[in-house]
């Protein structure tokens, strides 16, 4: 199972694959990091669908996730999910960091998805701690390839080398697991 999860260090906007997943906010306003730079790259079709859900529906709780065309990037989807404010790791941080994983998984799935890149969410502005994240991160995801094989390819495209470095010893971990 673990062979469908790897490890990238670079920029999710240029990767080939089905959907990329955006580190949003649940007003699903155009913000900074990973938000700004895949707004950026794929253009105003992405502002104006989420523009849409928000009138639709008010945005996007955390914990949860909405899809998007992917406009002009080379993923055919955006999914944007909402990760926690780190608040120090007992308001429910963890729960609702693995549930962006898994609702965004689930998105993918029924839009018949089969590769999709992640970025790291909440490790940025939202100050989630990388080893933790990276910890809920990949056993959220672990688990919810686990559970059946519409997926085909689970991507973490992780953006500077410490991060990189905190998924990469999260993923032995997990791998050291039986
Ligand atoms: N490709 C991959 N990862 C990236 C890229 C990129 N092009 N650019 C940044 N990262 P953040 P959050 C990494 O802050 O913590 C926005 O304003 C970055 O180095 O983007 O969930 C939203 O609108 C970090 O490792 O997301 C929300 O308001 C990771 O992406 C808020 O920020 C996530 O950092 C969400 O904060």
């Amino acid at each position: 199972m673990e062979t469908k999860i790897k490890l990238v260090q670079g920029d999710i906007t240029k990767e080939q694959v089905d959907a990329i997943v955006n580190a949003a906010n649940s007003q699903l306003i155009g913000g900074l990091g990973v938000d700004g730079a895949i707004r950026r790259a794929g253009g105003s079709e992405i502002d104006r669908a989420c523009d849409e859900i928000r009138a639709r529906q008010g945005g996007c709780p955390t914990g949860e996730a909405v899809i998007t065309t992917g406009g002009n990037l080379p993923a055919k989807y955006v999914i944007h999910t909402v990760g926690p404010i780190w608040r120090g790791g007992n308001s429910g941080e963890s729960e609702l960091l693995a549930s962006c994983y898994r609702e965004s998984l689930s998105l993918a799935l029924d839009n018949r998805v089969k590769t999709i890149a992640f970025p790291s969410i909440s490790t940025g502005i939202y100050g989630y701690p990388i080893d933790k994240a990276a910890a809920v991160a990949l056993s959220a995801v672990k688990e919810f390839l686990m559970q059946g094989d519409g997926i085909g390819e689970v991507r973490f495209v992780l953006f500077d080398d410490s991060t990189y470095r905190g998924y990469e010893q999260a993923l032995s971990a997990l791998e050291g697991q039986t």
